[in-house]
């Protein structure tokens, strides 16, 4: 099914820490795609239930969070930087870019941004299980979903080629 929009959106998903915002600012400044910062909506747009202490971060409303969003993405070309996937409609989507990270390297991330100890392990944990590759694989065809590694600044530089190299050959298939 041909979607309707001449440029692909992408998200780029993981664990807090693995490497999203670099990656989306990299892909979105080679390929002219824009980086969609979910935290950023959520904050700004105040899709949120309130600011829960203990971890650290907002409680998000789902739906009011897919309104605000949902007039910019069905434009095309929007690169979705979030920790959570599974929220979007299928149809929104044509990529999903999982990156992944070895938990010693997730650590030392997270301890530099000084996260409580609960999210701190909470993040470990969940890097550690996959949680987000498998919400990814649970909710979009398995084909579009792809795990790439994010320990250190070289794969970063192969990522962003490769992202780079789908978005133009997207292009071409869908012009
Ligand atoms: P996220 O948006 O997933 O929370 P980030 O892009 O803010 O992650 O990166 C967190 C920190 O880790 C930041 O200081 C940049 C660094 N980092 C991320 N990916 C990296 C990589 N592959 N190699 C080296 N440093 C990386």
């Amino acid at each position: 099914m041909a979607p309707n929009r001449t440029s692909p959106n992408i998200i780029i998903t993981g664990t807090p820490g693995v490497g999203k915002t670099t990656h989306a600012e990299m892909v979105a400044e080679r390929t002219g795609l824009k980086h969609i910062s979910v935290n950023d909506i959520v904050k700004e747009k105040e899709c949120h239930e309130g600011w829960d202490d203990e971890f650290q971060s907002w409680i998000v409303d789902e739906d009011k969070l897919l309104d605000a969003m949902e007039e910019q993405v069905l434009q095309g070309g929007c690169i979705i930087d979030w920790h959570a996937c599974d929220l979007f409609p299928k149809s929104w989507i044509d990529l999903v870019v999982v990156l992944r990270v070895d938990s010693t390297t997730l650590y030392d991330r997270l301890t530099a941004r000084k996260y409580p100890e609960a999210k701190l392990q909470e993040n470990l944990d969940a890097e550690i299980l996959e949680v987000l590759l498998q919400e990814a694989r649970d909710a979009y065809d398995e084909e579009i979903v792809v795990e790439l590694q994010s320990n250190d600044t070289e794969e970063i530089d192969s990522n962003v080629d490769r992202i780079e190299a789908w978005v133009k050959q997207w292009k071409e298939n869908n012009s």
